[in-house]
């Protein structure tokens, strides 16, 4: 019998993307996850000849050679994603949804698929990606008031925080598990206003943005500005909403949150929300960098690349 494999990002727009095609073509199927890092999820499987194969939020630059072994052993698959994808393999059972503008993520791009059937879920993850402007022209249609935009917002941003770690022990849920969670709710204010799982999580969520908030920029300019966390588990699961939130606030700078780790740093880097550029390009610079125009990040900038990664942020982003 054939296999329904389901592989998505861990994070709000990849755990939305599924949800949203699962609640328009319920399957059972394989969930293949992890944390927000662990990109490289097509290695895990072996499908065979007439195995289906549905991707979601990773890049196809990262799993190029795994995604052809699976076509070569004859499985098909759906690829929708937003980011780089290097070279697209051509092969017959291979169908791609890729679109890398800025403006869109992976549950846009599910939501085109299906012609906004399960929109107010492309809402959530387009509010967790950190495009609120694209969340709320994809809302305009749905008519809800500001209260409900905002509580939306707040549950992306909470499935979102969920992903980040180092591995699923720094996190609240393994992301499969709260994919199989959230997928009982068609209707988010009902998970929202239901669901313990949301409390505990938007709970975690002020716990750890309360002591972020506490920490003092390393470095600032009126364009970039660079913090650092702690190597802690709390550091490590707020570190992208954190840098989210600075962009939010501070909307003409771009960001670098760097987060302590043995031997250096992890990285994320968010360009100016009024001109999202630049974020990838300075990441690719440092050897582990990847990532998007507008969000990318370095998985392990080593301690001594400190001064020329912060050189390279400013050379960016300089001052008039
Ligand atoms: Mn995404």
């Amino acid at each position: 019998m054939a296999v329904f494999y389901d592989v998505f990002n861990g994070d709000a727009d990849g755990i939305c993307a599924l949800h949203q095609l699962r609640l328009a073509e319920p399957r059972a199927s394989v969930l293949v996850t992890g944390v927000k890092r662990d990109i490289a999820l097509l290695g895990r499987i072996e499908a065979q000849a007439g195995d289906e194969i549905t991707v979601l939020d990773v890049s196809l630059a990262h799993n190029a050679a795994a995604l052809c072994k699976q076509l070569e052993r004859g499985a098909s698959c759906r690829y929708f994603d937003h980011h780089f994808p290097g070279e697209i393999p051509a092969h017959p059972n291979l169908t791609t949804f890729i679109d890398t503008a800025p403006d869109v993520c992976t549950s846009l791009l599910v939501d085109r698929y299906l012609d906004g059937r399960q929109r107010i879920w492309a809402v959530v993850a387009a509010f967790g990606d950190n495009l609120a402007t694209s969340a709320r022209k994809a809302a305009a249609v749905l008519e809800l008031n500001e209260p409900r935009l905002a509580q939306l917002q707040e549950l992306g941003e909470c499935i979102n925080y969920n992903a980040y770690g180092d591995s699923v022990d720094d996190l609240y849920y393994e992301p499969a598990d709260l994919y199989q969670t959230l997928h009982r709710y068609a209707d988010p204010f009902e998970f929202i206003s239901g669901e313990p799982v949301f409390d505990i999580l938007r709970n975690g969520c002020t716990d750890d943005l309360y002591r972020a908030g506490e920490l003092k920029p390393e470095m600032e300019t009126g364009h970039c500005a660079v913090f650092v966390l702690p190597d802690a588990a709390w550091s490590r699961r707020v570190s992208g909403l954190f840098a989210n939130r600075l962009a939010q606030q501070h909307p003409r700078r771009a960001h670098a949150v760097l987060t302590v780790q043995p031997g250096g740093f992890v990285v994320s880097v968010r360009a100016p929300l009024a001109d999202p550029r630049g974020a990838d390009e300075l990441c690719l610079r440092f050897e582990s960098g990847g990532g998007r125009a507008g969000a990318a990040g370095i998985n392990l900038l080593p301690e001594p690349a400190f001064d020329r990664f912060v050189a390279a942020l400013m050379e960016r982003y300089p001052a008039e």
